[in-house]
């Protein structure tokens, strides 16, 4: 057996942490050898539900799960977590402004924030999932000044492996032909899925589909996925957003295959001209379990446009939780 884990997951009685959490008793999520102690952490009115997702999570009977507790006190949640997996999130609801929304988050990820800084283990990793996620995790970094900046991330692999997706459909290839794709900028409508450095079976992606698919119907079906499995099937992504989560954790451990990248929202540090501060989707690579930035990628105008249009809504999201002296 491997040295155990404590996993922390906010929103534990939603959609998502009900479908995650039997992976991670699975030993899907951290391996088939790695005990896993969980921490639920839900809003007051939902604890008692997380309580009945605590009784299934025991019934799974898994070796590996060592224990399980459910609580609203983040003080209590994140108590010597290593992983902290944020879901749980104030979603948009009919009639409310954006500056609400904002607001209403930056009151849960801020508190959250704080506590993992004081309570958390030495190696604390977040991967925020809860939307608006890229704003979440800048505001729970800031609440957290003695935790590694870089240690705060959001979660972009989906729409990083929606794109993947989308190019296997297009070409008739598997997604395993396919490498160096990159999203960038916000998890939203404004997100930057980029063909531009991208290899399909060792050949340049823009020599294998037209650039008009590339630059337009690509972009936008990537963009869009989350709406239109929406409108399909009258509930969000769920079950793709688990193997998301757990592909991010799997290359931060694992690495990435060599020659390759994944996408990651990650504190920038100033690189591909994103100002320094903002939680913005980069190709990175995991180096000794480090989200690092891949450097020195070409960008053309096409790519400046569409990075600097998602940027500026990142920079808006930012400077509206300012405003509100949230941060
Ligand atoms: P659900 O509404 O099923 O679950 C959310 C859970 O969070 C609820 O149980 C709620 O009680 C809990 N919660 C609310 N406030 C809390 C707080 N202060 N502390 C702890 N828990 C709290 O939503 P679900 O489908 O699980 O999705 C959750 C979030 O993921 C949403 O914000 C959604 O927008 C976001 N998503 C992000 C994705 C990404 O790629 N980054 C993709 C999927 C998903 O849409």
């Amino acid at each position: 057996m491997r040295q155990t884990v404590t996993l922390t997951l906010s929103g534990a009685a939603g959609q998502i942490g009900y479908a995650l959490l039997f992976r991670v008793a699975s030993g899907e999520m951290f391996g088939p050898h790695t005990p896993v102690r969980v921490r639920m952490l839900e809003h007051p009115r939902a604890v008692a539900a997380a309580a009945g997702v605590a009784m299934e999570l025991q019934d799974a009977a898994s070796p590996l799960l060592l224990d399980v507790d459910v609580t609203a006190d983040p003080r209590i949640g994140f108590d010597g977590a290593n992983i902290a997996i944020l879901v749980g999130a104030r979603p948009r609801t009919a009639g409310m402004e954006r500056s609400d929304l904002l607001e209403a988050n930056a009151g849960i990820f801020g508190p959250q924030g704080a506590a993992i800084n004081d309570v958390a283990a030495q190696d604390i990793r977040v991967l925020v999932i809860g939307n608006p996620a890229n704003t979440n995790a800048m505001i729970a970094a800031a609440h957290a000044p003695d935790v590694p900046g870089e240690r705060f991330t959001a979660l972009t692999r989906l729409d990083h492996n929606r794109a993947l997706a989308q190019l296997a459909l297009r070409t008739g290839l598997s997604v395993g032909d396919i490498s160096r794709v990159t999203v960038w900028g916000n998890h939203s409508r404004t997100q930057y899925p980029d063909l531009r450095h991208a290899l399909i079976a060792d050949m340049p992606a823009l020599e294998v589909v037209d650039r008009a698919w590339a630059e337009g119907p690509f972009i936008d079906t990537v963009a869009a996925r989350g709406g239109a499995i929406i409108a399909a099937r009258g509930g969000s992504s769920v079950a793709s957003t688990v193997s998301a989560i757990i592909d991010h954790g799997h290359l931060r451990r694992r690495g990435v295959p060599e020659g390759d990248w994944t996408s990651a929202a990650r504190i920038s540090d100033g690189s591909y001209g994103v100002p320094e501060g903002l939680v913005c989707s980069f190709p990175v690579i995991s180096v000794d379990g480090r989200w690092e930035i891949v450097q020195g990628l070409e960008i053309d105008a096409f790519s400046r446009a569409r990075i600097d249009a998602s940027v500026a809504e990142l920079i808006d999201e930012r400077d509206a939780v300012r405003a509100l002296g949230l941060l």
